[in-house]
């Protein structure tokens, strides 16, 4: 990347472009969904612009000059291009890049691109001859395609001439101008800004051509609107396979992502042993991510976090980072980061000696490293996370850091939170202004689950204005531990980075999905069924929950009630392709998106078997079969407790890695809210029967205790007070049992069922207290937990919430461990409850 070039303003959203005379230019933008409709690639930010003979040389069969405008053809057949390109200009008529074609570069023409164009070109069904121009004249016949820079391709400037195109020298870094056309014959020319831009060019190119021969004549002028865009592997827990990197890196050269920052908090060589050097095949491997990058234009930048056990001062310590670098820098990376993050921030004894602030420590070792180091060796800026990096509001660090460090130190920040639903134009300003940067660029906790293993986040990137490349350098995206479910979230990063106006976050992660299920039509629409299950994003309020299923699931209640049959179909077949999920998405183009999610393919499949047995239970309830009831009723209970198995891997800072340790969370409460619905049918025809689960409203349950075997916390919320909960170790003061309600009500009853039995005492909170919270801020207090295994409230206040929770506040008497059989809250007061 070349930041400096970071554009002053955007481009206006109205200019029109190009040669043609009277182009229509695109519409508002309640016209785009029309548009995209139409297969168009509408910007909002540029704009498609449809012509007719307009230039003459673009215009098919039209002689120089000749040729009266007629209507503007609408383009239908212009493919969706993503990211969506600055501006498109389209012609009449189609170039045709089956059989023969010569493909005109320099010597000097980016090997990648040349590489790409074989691919697009072989798949189009060409043959093609190659001819390495060294001056502006060339013998190629047939189909020509000119490929490269000004600089490096002398026969770009006539052939963009003769199309009547403009060149690219003139737009930002990794522009590129992509003219289609004829003069004399069927003509191409794919001109970069730089080696990038003639890359993506190429990109381009093939998404246009959406696999066919057929290329419509088309000028595309396009430039990214941010210079950093990208993933920052920097969340805790099991770094990505190597594999894993490999593959992202094609994934991000074909989207236009060019940066991926190296930092997984759990690789301990970053972090506890920074100071240790690669070895053997942990050196190969990074040799090989770095060339693979590169080769796909990404820029690896490599991070260490030094700052558990960093003297700031220490030449010692300088001489360390430095060490390390080198050896990367060997294998040919240029770009450098220190993460600053999640540190101690106490200076030890020799740097309180020398420094006034921890920012003072750290931009004195920051500016070494840009002076002596990057400067030195002719780098890309340094870049860094500081300390303190969430917030916009001033503060005496981020005053002595941003004051204290070179200007041209790239500083990341996650917005106002650690997690942040938005990023507004009004924060990005002040933030500006408390960091005292021109070099902020967006470190975006999103969609990380590191703080939510359960869980895999499929919900689009939204609440990014869209002017902010007016304030950052770019976005890099804090991505999932899973790296293939991560990408739909990266194609949106891609999207949204190159040209912020025009990101539309559904389309644009549809395209990703389109991508990542490939061509079979079923299998599509089965992603849809399971990407409905995962779309809740807890960091933002009122994010969805499983909308498609819980629209289903509330028409059947309504049916149910009503007594009439016709509301219910569509949430039985909903629950027969969500168990069919794990079976028909083992079909997907990605296979790695497939292993990835397996654990909640499987768990929802099982949710809905068991819902499909409550089905079963309910219609034989309204038939009077209670023992074809109370049978089904068991069958759901048993698969309900198969959905709680362990099936996720888990890693800690200790760097291992172990099978099994994570109850999947999917569904995002609603399978609950049916299940929980169900059961109380049930006991309104069997009030008096022992063995039925006491219903309370639906919720998840989570804990910071650790769990004991196949005893997941979903145990606690299943209904069923035969299967609990268990720790693998005594609590300790703070640790938390929660409850996050589906939907917020009001409390009037809560119980907690601890131990093995109601009567005897045995594994469970000894001392704690129980609150209930609308916002998880301000807590309201229930009751303490004082040595009973039962705790039973009814409350003749009702408590407004949507979490409820138990806080330890003491030891257990000899280090006992906790059981909970059921914990539940309920709207009313049960009957005999
Ligand atoms: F440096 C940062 F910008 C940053 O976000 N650091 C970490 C990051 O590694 C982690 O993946 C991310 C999401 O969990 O949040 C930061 O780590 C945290 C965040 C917390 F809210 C660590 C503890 C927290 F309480």
């Amino acid at each position: 990347m070349t930041p400096d070039q970071r554009p002053t303003s955007s481009p206006r959203p109205t200019d029109s472009t190009g040669p043609a005379s009277t182009p229509r230019a695109t519409g508002p933008r309640s016209d785009l969904t029309r548009r995209r409709a139409l297969g168009l690639a509408a910007a909002a930010g540029g704009g498609v612009v449809a012509a007719s003979a307009a230039a003459p040389a673009l215009a098919a069969g039209t002689a120089a000059g000749g040729g009266t405008p007629g209507p503007a053809t609408p383009a239908k057949e212009l493919p969706p291009v993503h990211p969506v390109p600055q501006k498109v200009t389209v012609f009449d008529g189609n170039v045709s890049l089956a059989g023969k074609v010569s493909v005109i570069v320099g010597k000097d023409t980016d090997d990648s691109a040349l590489a790409a164009l074989r691919e697009v070109l072989e798949d189009a069904g060409a043959s093609i001859s190659l001819i390495t121009a060294t001056s502006e004249k060339t013998t190629a016949q047939g189909t020509r395609i000119h490929l490269g820079t000004s600089e490096d391709n002398p026969t770009l400037a006539p052939n963009l001439e003769a199309l009547g195109a403009k060149g690219a020298d003139d737009l930002e870094a990794e522009g590129y101008v992509l003219a289609a056309g004829r003069s004399k014959s069927a003509l191409v020319v794919l001109a970069g800004r730089d080696a990038a831009g003639s890359f993506y060019a190429v990109q381009t190119l093939r998404l246009l051509l959406a696999g066919t021969s057929r290329l419509r004549q088309v000028e595309v002028r396009d430039w990214p609107l941010m210079q950093i865009r990208g993933s920052i592997e920097g969340f805790y827990g099991i770094p990505w396979s190597h594999q894993a990197r490999l593959d992202h890196f094609p994934f991000y050269g074909r989207r236009k992502l060019n940066t991926y920052i190296y930092t997984p908090k759990d690789d301990l060589l970053l972090r506890s042993k920074w100071r240790d050097l690669y070895e053997g095949e942990a050196l190969e491997d990074m040799a090989e991510l770095v060339e693979t990058a590169t080769k796909n234009h990404v820029h690896f930048t490599y991070a260490l976090s030094p700052g558990n056990d960093i003297t700031y001062g220490s030449d010692a310590d300088f001489a360390a980072t430095v060490k390390k670098f080198d050896q990367v820098r060997d294998l040919g990376v240029t770009s450098f980061y220190i993460a600053l993050d999640d540190i101690p921030t106490e200076l030890g004894e020799e740097d309180a000696a020398q420094f006034d602030s921890l920012a003072a420590a750290q931009a004195h070792y920051l500016n070494r490293l840009q002076d002596e180091y990057v400067k030195a060796n002719d780098l890309e800026p340094l870049q860094t996370v500081p300390t303190e990096y969430w917030g916009s509001g001033p503060s005496d660090y981020k005053t002595a850091f941003g004051t204290g460090i070179d200007p041209d130190i790239r500083v990341q920040w996650t917005g106002e939170g650690v997690f942040s639903p938005q990023v507004t134009v009004d924060s990005a300003s002040k933030a500006e202004e408390s960091y005292h940067s021109e070099h902020l660029y967006v470190w975006d906790n999103f969609p990380v689950n590191d703080g939510r293993r359960d869980r895999i986040f499929l919900n689009p990137l939204e609440g990014r204005a869209d002017t902010l490349h007016e304030h950052f350098d770019g976005f890099t995206s804090n991505p999932m531990i899973e790296p293939y479910a991560s990408l739909p979230a990266l194609a949106n990063y891609a999207d949204y980075c190159w040209n912020p106006p025009a990101y539309e976050a559904e389309d644009s992660f549809a395209d990703a999905l389109d991508e990542l299920a490939g061509d079979d039509r079923q299998v599509r629409r089965a992603l849809d069924v399971f990407v409905d299950l995962n779309v809740n994003w807890p960091y933002r309020d009122g994010s969805p929950k499983a909308p498609a299923l819980a629209a289903d699931v509330e028409a059947y209640r309504k049916a149910y009630e009503a007594g009439t049959q016709g509301g219910r179909a569509d949430l039985r077949t909903r629950l027969n392709r969500i168990t069919e999920l794990p079976r028909a998405l083992e079909a997907m183009a990605s296979q790695g998106f497939v292993d990835d999610t397996k654990s909640w393919m499987t768990a929802a499949s099982q949710w809905a078997q068991g819902i499909k047995e409550q089905d079963r239970m309910l219609t034989a309830l309204e038939e009077g079969g209670l023992k074809k009831a109370s049978r089904a009723a068991a069958s759901a209970k048993a698969n309900f407790r198969a959905a709680t198995a362990a099936t996720v891997p888990d890693q800690g800072d200790d760097g291992v890695y172990e099978e099994d340790q994570i109850t999947p969370s999917v569904g995002d409460g609603v399978f609950e809210v049916f299940i929980a619905w169900a059961w109380a049918q049930l006991r309104d025809v069997l009030p008096d029967d022992p063995s039925l689960p006491f219903v309370g409203l639906p919720a998840t349950a989570s804990t910071t205790l650790d769990q004991y075997q196949d005893h997941a916390p979903a145990l606690m919320v299943d209904g069923d007070e035969s299967t609990m909960f268990w720790s693998s170790r005594a609590p300790k003061k703070g640790d938390t049992i929660t409850l996050e309600l589906t939907n917020p009500s009001d409390l009037r009853f809560v119980q907690l069922k601890m131990a093995k039995s109601d009567e005897t005492a045995g594994d469970q909170v000894y001392a704690g207290v129980v609150e209930a919270s609308a916002d998880q801020e301000t807590w309201t207090k229930i009751g303490t937990l004082a040595g009973d295994p039962v705790f039973t409230k009814e409350l003749a206040q009702p408590v407004r919430a949507g979490w409820v929770r138990v806080t330890v506040t003491g030891k257990n008497p000899g280090g006992k461990w906790v059981q909970v059989r059921e914990f539940a809250v309920s709207d009313e007061v049960p009957s005999g409850g």
